[in-house]
């Protein structure tokens, strides 16, 4: 079958065709969620008329998703007035082909459990770094949901209780302190430069001045490292995969390693950490593979 996987992030909107878990037509746009839940979705619509022959869609989207309904239960401020959108109606409606909709990384955890890094394996945890921090549970090849589909919102567990704020309403939100944006923003204001940063440029930087590794990248890491060390002794995964472009620098991973170990109790430390293999696809393949099975 072939299936129209589009993938709603808090910065992008990527989108293509899947068959098997390999992507065609790749598209990528900027979300703009500044502009509001509205706009977002009225791109979306624009960007399903430029596909065709497909079977079906799936949708991978930032926010809590009740898969039933194929509605967004809540959104934090990442993208404003998305909390509510009845995406899998809409799309329906308008195009009248069925429709699936998840929440962005528990799409991305599938692909990379049946077709990345996680493939062979049936239990894992998956973390994305990008504009927030992703989070999913796959046990048994399965997505744990949690009571009102909302499990694994990874980003906002505490780990600075009562300080900075969240897009969420509270403070002290993991996502806040390791991002991509995080740390984009903590490279900002350390290196004295004004904006237009991004991870790539950042790397190269760090390949020039050494102050980019003490001063941004390490501190950074060790706030990932914070809220691994709660998740490894919460699930006592035997894998952890850690994607989102950052996450694809060597350095990244090896430095999680080397400092989580002390860090965790021993009977913890079978824990494997891998980097996500299918880069910025793994939600369209998510997507389309839940689109696939769905009845
Ligand atoms: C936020 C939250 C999560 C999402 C995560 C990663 C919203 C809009 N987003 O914590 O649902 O999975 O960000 O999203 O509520 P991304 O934008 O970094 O891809
Ligand atoms: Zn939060």
């Amino acid at each position: 079958m072939r299936m129209l996987g589009i993938d709603i992030g808090g910065t992008n909107i990527k989108s293509g065709i899947v068959v098997d878990g390999v992507v065609s037509g790749f598209h990528e746009m900027p979300t703009e969620a500044f502009q509001g839940g509205q706009t977002v979705m009225n791109k979306v619509l624009r960007l399903i008329t430029k596909y065709n022959n497909y079977n079906r869609i799936g949708i991978s989207s930032a926010g809590q998703i009740d898969p039933a309904t194929g509605q967004v239960i809540f959104a934090t401020d990442n993208i404003p007035g998305w909390t509510g959108m009845r995406i899998k109606q809409i799309i329906e409606q308008k195009f009248a082909v069925p429709t699936c909709v998840e929440n962005d990384v528990n799409a991305a955890a599938i692909a990379e459990a049946y077709y990345g890094a996680g493939k062979g394996k049936d239990s894992m945890v998956c973390l994305t770094f990008g504009t927030g921090i992703g989070g999913a549970i796959v046990e048994q090849g399965k997505l744990y949901h949690g009571s009102a589909f909302s499990a694994g919102e990874f980003g906002h567990i505490t780990i600075h209780g009562g300080h900075r704020d969240c897009t969420c309403g509270n403070k002290g939100c993991y996502e806040v302190y390791a991002s991509t944006k995080a740390l984009i923003n903590l490279a900002e204001e350390k290196l004295g430069i004004s904006e237009g940063l991004n991870g790539r440029m950042l790397m190269a930087l760090a390949q020039e001045n050494e102050r980019v590794y003490t001063d941004v990248i390490n501190p950074w890491l060790d706030e990932v490292i914070l809220g691994l060390r709660t998740l490894i002794h919460v699930f006592n995964p035997s894998l952890i995969v850690l994607g989102g472009g950052i996450m694809e620098q060597s350095y990244m991973l090896a430095y999680v390693q080397e400092h989580i170990q002390r860090q965790i109790m021993p009977n913890f430390r079978n824990v494997e950490f891998l980097s996500a293999k299918l880069g910025n696809h793994a939600g369209i393949i998510g997507a389309a593979h839940l689109a696939v099975k769905m009845e």
